[in-house]
């Protein structure tokens, strides 16, 4: 395991056997459905290798690393209802899980906890192309949705780098926001109703605002009652197992344009960040920056080219993608063209590049989408995702930099590279600071300092990536004792034996285990 101390397994915690598996077995409607290491008794089924479960066991970043015998890929609802009742009769601890490209270690285990995955349940249920309404299985893989969409002349309402293997669902657990939130706003919007299965003794399926099921349903409006679907979106799968989504989906621009600038210091990146609204107004749909240690980054892990066609002064600048959607082209065009005019004859941006074709705007795009990719390229890479005002907001990476540099990590090779990049029109900073290896050395230097520092600038420590294990016991610098017990107080009314994601989200209360 990457991190230091992990918390210790629950005692209470039914250790997975073959008397599992073949209840598994026997409600799943297929074989392939269960894949464990645990043996047939009678050789009724297969057993899976470690090595077949590792992808499943282990996150995306290789940081954190669980030890799962059981694999679960219910296809219905029903299926997943009866696993958690089985879960909940039986204290069985679960890991739900998606795409499992989530960064704060949420969507793997910790010990042996059954892994249930919802790659299986993976159909659209359907969509409304008048409203937009688009109602799916939880386990549709986002960028599948998208190109459902596209023909309908829909798009979805997010956009991320993981795009091609995160499930909806699994963005509805996280709130994922993502390159476009800035104009389509955030999952807590934009998602109209859910359906979940809770942790209780029936596997109770909780259907709200979702469309047939004889209540009302997949509405723009509905004021009956506390909006408890908004619960499930970001509760990391700590309340329910989410089986189905209803989201609002907007029409596909006909219009797009991508600039990338280049300008001298992050105070330019703030006031580029103003005109633009000022002059682009509603066909704004991205405002994205990188610095110089980025863009480094990328074009040597790419191999791609410099957009630019001169060196920075100084040889460091920093850079910002500008997006457009709009219907209608010239419109956009002009707009877009009026503020790139004012800026340079103003000497607020020193170089810039525009897309002309769609493969520009794609190329474009890559400079910040592969960020991630190829920071994972370098080195093993401790993430930190935080909002923060945006006038300090730069500043925790220069005193990062300052910090490492003073403890000689930099010199020694430990850390390789400090990259700060992240979604400007959202407030949301991400450092990612790539070290030789996972390196207890390098992470105390980094925690709990990052989260003071944020804290000090009356900050978030998880803008959009969630708590999961990562931040579980650090949510304090972020919210007030009052509200850290109110959010207990709600999970254990949700999941009173504690079954789901244990350890995770938020930090342990004393009742569990063995409440209920
Ligand atoms: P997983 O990683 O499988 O799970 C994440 C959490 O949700 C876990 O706690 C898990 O238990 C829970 N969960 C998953 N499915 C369910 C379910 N059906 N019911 C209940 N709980 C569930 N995030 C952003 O916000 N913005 C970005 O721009 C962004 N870009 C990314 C780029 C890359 C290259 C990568 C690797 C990740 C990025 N992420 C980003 C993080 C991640 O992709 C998102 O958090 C994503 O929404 C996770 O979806 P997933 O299906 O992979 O979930
Ligand atoms: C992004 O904006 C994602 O690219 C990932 O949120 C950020 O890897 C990261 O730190
Ligand atoms: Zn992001």
């Amino acid at each position: 395991r990457a991190l230091g101390p992990a918390p210790p397994r629950r005692p209470d915690f039914k250790k997975l056997d073959a008397e599992d598996v073949a209840f598994f077995r026997s409600v799943l409607s297929s074989d392939s459905s269960v894949i464990t290491t645990i043996p047939s008794p009678d050789g009724s089924w297969a057993t899976a290798s470690a090595d077949d479960l590792v992808s499943y066991n282990v996150d995306w970043m290789d940081k954190y690393h669980g030890n799962s015998p059981i694999l679960l890929k219910p296809k219905t609802t029903d299926e997943v209802s009866k696993i958690i009742a089985y879960c909940y009769k039986q204290r069985i601890a679960v890991v739900p899980q998606g795409g499992n490209t989530g960064l704060v270690g949420g969507g793997v285990p910790l010990y042996d906890e059954l892994i249930l995955n919802t790659e299986g349940l993976n159909q659209i249920r359907e969509f409304d192309d008048v409203s937009g309404i688009l109602t799916v299985d939880a386990g549709c893989i986002l960028e599948n949705l998208s190109n459902y969409l596209a023909p309908k002349g829909y798009m979805m309402p997010l956009d991320l780098g993981a795009k091609g293997s995160c499930h909806i669902g699994g963005n509805v657990s996280t709130n994922a926001g993502g390159l476009r939130l800035l104009r389509y706003g955030s999952l807590h919007g934009t998602v109209l109703g859910i359906e979940a299965v809770l942790p209780d003794e029936k596997g109770t399926v909780l259907s709200i605002n979702m469309p047939g099921d004889g209540k009302a349903g997949a509405l723009r409006k509905d004021n009956t009652g506390y909006d408890l679907k908004q619960l499930f979106v970001g509760a990391e799968g700590t309340l329910g197992v989410v089986t189905g989504v209803s989201i609002m989906t907007p029409r596909l621009p006909s219009a797009i344009n991508v600039a990338v600038l280049s300008v001298p210091d992050f105070e330019s990146v703030q006031t580029v960040f103003k005109e633009t609204r000022a002059h682009l107004g509603e066909i704004l749909s991205a405002f994205e920056f990188f610095d110089q240690e980025g863009l480094e980054l990328v074009l040597h892990h790419t191999g791609a080219k410099s957009p630019f066609e001169s060196e920075p002064e100084g040889g460091r600048a920093f850079y910002v993608l500008i997006e457009t959607s709009g219907s209608n082209k010239d419109h956009d065009d002009e707009k877009l063209g009026g503020l790139l005019e004012s800026l340079l004859e103003n000497g607020i941006i020193a170089d810039g590049t525009l897309a002309q074709d769609e493969t520009q705007v794609q190329s474009l795009w890559a400079l910040r989408e592969s960020l991630p990719e190829a920071a994972g390229k370098m080195g093993k890479v401790y993430k930190y995702d935080i909002s923060l005002p945006l006038p300090t907001m730069y500043s925790v990476v220069e005193e990062a930099r300052e910090r490492f540099a003073t403890k000689g990590l930099i010199e020694d090779g430990s850390i390789k590279t400090v990259v700060g990049y992240g979604h400007i029109g959202d407030g949301n900073l991400h450092i990612n600071i790539v070290a030789k290896q996972w390196d207890e050395k390098v992470e105390s230097a980094i925690e709990p300092w990052v989260y003071e520092a944020t804290a000090k600038r009356n900050g978030s420590i998880s803008a959009e990536h969630g708590l999961g294990l990562m931040k579980a016991n650090s949510v304090h610098y972020s919210k007030s004792d009052a509200a850290i017990q109110v959010m207990q107080q709600l999970r254990r009314l949700f999941d009173p034996r504690g079954i789901l994601n244990p350890a995770k989200y938020l930090p342990p209360t004393e009742q569990l285990p063995g409440e209920g």
